[in-house]
């Protein structure tokens, strides 16, 4: 039996400062999502969307924490849904919105799986915290929140830090690292494949890799996808596009290598946002990624 499929929309975009990427969830689906997984042979479930507050009803009260009361709430809540949808034994994949959202998905998934490994596929790193922040946004902090590092409030949502250990972590795809994030970086820790490594290796290789150090001893693997992982040539629709970026086939012999791993339980797909794409170009990419991700190619 194929694993059942469950489809959270988080139209969040408090986290960075583009408006428009709260419209991911919507163009993930219009593009197709929910049909083409079927067609694969699995069921499922679109749960719909966690509530975001309007960034027009509330305002900015820290300026290195940008809408910090309204994204802890969200991942509280977001965290919740995808833990009750681990437990039933789906395998959730949770639509941005912008990355912040991770916080609240992995803080859900690791009250099942306890120890995750994670593969962070960004042209960035999401390292960032309070202090090292160049821009007050929190969709450059996800990941050190994940590894307890950052503003309490974040670090604790669902009541618990960290939620997963930087040996069992990979960022894949970086190529825009701030200074002071680097350093954190280090000093956690991380091993980063950045498009020079991508470059050097082979995406075979790195991947390889990758899947070593997030799948091996763990209970399983969450990939965070960030599109803009992806060069701006097939995913131009993000908020921060950065040039040099994986290219559609190697992304896709990447999703290739993690399906073939067996070892991914669940994943997120963020920073799609229809208003800068072109012909929801961006989203047909994402959905053509989950559904490699999910055995489309290899079956
Ligand atoms: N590092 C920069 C910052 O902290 C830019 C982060 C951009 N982040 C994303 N997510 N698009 O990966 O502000
Ligand atoms: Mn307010
Ligand atoms: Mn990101
Ligand atoms: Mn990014």
């Amino acid at each position: 039996m194929k694993k059942t499929i469950s489809v959270i929309g988080v139209p969040m975009d408090l986290g960075q400062g583009r408006r428009g990427v709260d419209m991911g969830p919507f163009s993930i689906r219009y593009a197709g999502l929910k049909e083409r997984i079927e067609r694969l042979g699995y069921t499922v479930h679109d749960q719909g969307n966690v509530n975001v507050p309007q960034a027009e009803s509330h305002h900015i009260h820290d300026e290195k924490l940008k809408y910090l009361p309204e994204v802890t709430r969200v991942s509280e809540d977001l965290a919740s849904k995808v833990k009750d949808v681990v437990e039933q034994g789906h395998f959730p994949v949770i639509l941005g919105g912008d990355h912040s959202i991770a916080i609240g998905s992995i803080a859900g998934i690791t009250q099942k799986y306890k120890k995750l490994g994670v593969i962070w596929f960004d042209a960035h790193a999401d390292f960032n915290t309070e202090d090292s922040t160049p821009s007050g946004n929190i969709h450059g902090m996800p990941l050190a929140c994940c590894l307890g590092v950052g503003h309490e409030k974040l670090v604790n949502i669902a009541g618990f830090a960290p939620k997963i250990q930087p040996e069992n972590v990979v960022i894949v795809g970086a190529r825009s690292v701030d200074r002071d994030e680097r350093l954190l970086l280090k000093q956690h820790g991380i091993k980063v494949f950045d498009m020079h490594e991508v470059d050097k290796l082979g995406i075979a290789k790195v991947m390889e890799e990758a899947i070593r150090i997030a799948g091996e001893g763990t209970d399983g693997i969450h990939l965070s996808l960030d599109l803009d992982a992806i060069d701006p040539d097939m995913a131009p629709g993000v908020g921060t596009p950065v040039l040099g970026g994986i290219t559609y086939r190697e992304g896709h012999f990447a999703m290739e290598l993690l399906f073939q791993s067996n070892k991914v339980i669940s994943c997120d797909v963020v920073e799609v946002n229809p208003i800068l794409d072109e012909h929801n170009k961006t989203a047909r990419t994402a959905v053509d990624l989950v559904c490699s991700l999910l055995g489309e190619a290899v079956m």
